[in-house]
């Protein structure tokens, strides 16, 4: 019988592109070819899809240049056919080609139609297999505001926060400060939705609070105002599923923000030259290492993902432990955070590669 089909889906059109391709070109070579056959398949910056290259190379950063989906080449299509989901090709001028069957699909897009859902969505819809978590998985961890409420329920320990809309606002802000000094400063102002730490800034006193609650809704139309986890160390664990579904976590680690970087913003993630020192495994006493993990794996199953999650944590001056946030869709090139805690647990690249890929392979699409 022929080797499963996985398309590999990257770039997309969000300031993460770049980011996007580099992490494909990473699992382009993870990916073993003598098991799998591989179709890169690139969302150029205006929305197009195209049969890109396989060519990981090409995806690299090299020297100051980065790379990005070639908007060019034939267009792709995803077409649902009676008994299976194909791949169709249209070169310029050419009749519509077919590439064959898709499998699965390995979705490698941040933000907007990628991690929040919708892409899910449109293959639950093509009745196409697909790695990761679901549509409502990804949904509620793209939106701040959903995942706090769905977290909370499960009885997992959060900061306190609440959520003023644009709309809050505009009607009464002076209510809307109130409903944020109840919570006791300092707060940190997030849009409810968009990862990267854009357009987050903390408000030290009440006369910050203002622009905090601009800047924010110049992302989102809601934000989330939280209380700041002050002397809080920032702790990291991966879940991963197992093949029987049993959510198993890795090992935690600790981000340690170097230079005079407030919080884990945008430049200390991506920017080369700042420095952040990841402590992998983080130096938790046993009793703490074991109860982050529990409640990781909780808040996996609270959301109902699939596949993987990355739970982040404070780990507070008192040893109590908070829940930041979980993320569906976590840095994923092998010196990303999730990658490097699997290392350290005992599960190289490659082989978590392949374990997103047989954990899709399985996925019930209610069709055929
Ligand atoms: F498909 C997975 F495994 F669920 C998956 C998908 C996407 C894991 C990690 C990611 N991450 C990314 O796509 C990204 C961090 C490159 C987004 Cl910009």
């Amino acid at each position: 019988s022929r080797k499963p089909r996985v398309a590999v889906v990257f770039g997309g059109r969000s300031s993460e592109h770049a980011i996007s391709c580099v992490t494909a070109g990473s699992v382009l070579r993870a990916i073993d070819r003598d098991q799998y056959d591989v179709v890169p398949i690139g969302i150029a910056t205006d929305g197009r899809w195209v049969l890109e290259a396989d060519d990981p190379e090409r995806l690299q950063i090299s020297g100051r240049l980065l790379p990005e989906v070639d908007a060019d080449r034939a267009a792709v299509v995803l077409a649902r056919e009676a008994a299976s989901t194909e791949l169709v090709v249209h070169e310029a001028s050419q009749p519509p080609q077919t590439l064959g069957e898709v499998d699965v699909v390995f979705p490698l897009l941040h933000g907007p139609w990628g991690e929040d859902g919708t892409l899910q969505g449109m293959l639950e819809m093509a009745g196409v297999r697909y790695v990761g978590a679901g549509v409502l998985a990804s949904a509620v961890s793209m939106d701040k505001a959903y995942m706090k409420v769905v977290l909370r329920d499960a009885g997992l320990p959060l900061m306190p926060s609440v959520t003023i809309s644009r709309r809050d606002w505009a009607a009464d802000p002076q209510a809307c400060r109130e409903r944020a000094a109840e919570l006791g400063y300092p707060l940190f102002v997030k849009p409810a939705r968009g990862g990267s730490s854009i357009g987050i800034s903390k408000a030290h006193a009440p006369d910050e609070l203002d622009d905090c609650i601009a800047e924010a809704h110049r992302h989102d139309s809601k934000a989330l105002v939280e209380v700041s986890a002050e002397g809080g160390r920032e702790v990291e664990c991966g879940v991963l599923q197992a093949l029987d579904g049993t959510p198993e976590t890795s090992v935690p680690a600790e981000i340690k923000i170097g230079g005079d970087h407030e919080f884990y913003d945008f430049a200390a993630k991506y920017l080369p030259e700042e420095h952040t020192e990841l402590d992998v495994p983080a130096d938790l006493p046993e009793h703490l290492s074991a109860q982050l993990r529990e409640h990781a794996a909780r808040a996996f199953e609270a959301v109902g993902c699939e596949g993987l999650a990355r739970v982040d944590f404070f780990v507070m001056p008192d040893d109590s432990l908070v829940l930041n946030e979980i993320n569906t869709m976590p840095g994923f090139t092998p010196t990303s955070m999730f990658p490097r805690m699997w290392a350290a647990t005992g599960m190289e690249y490659a082989e978590v590669v392949d374990r997103l890929i047989q954990l899709a392979l399985t996925r019930d699409t209610g069709l055929r």
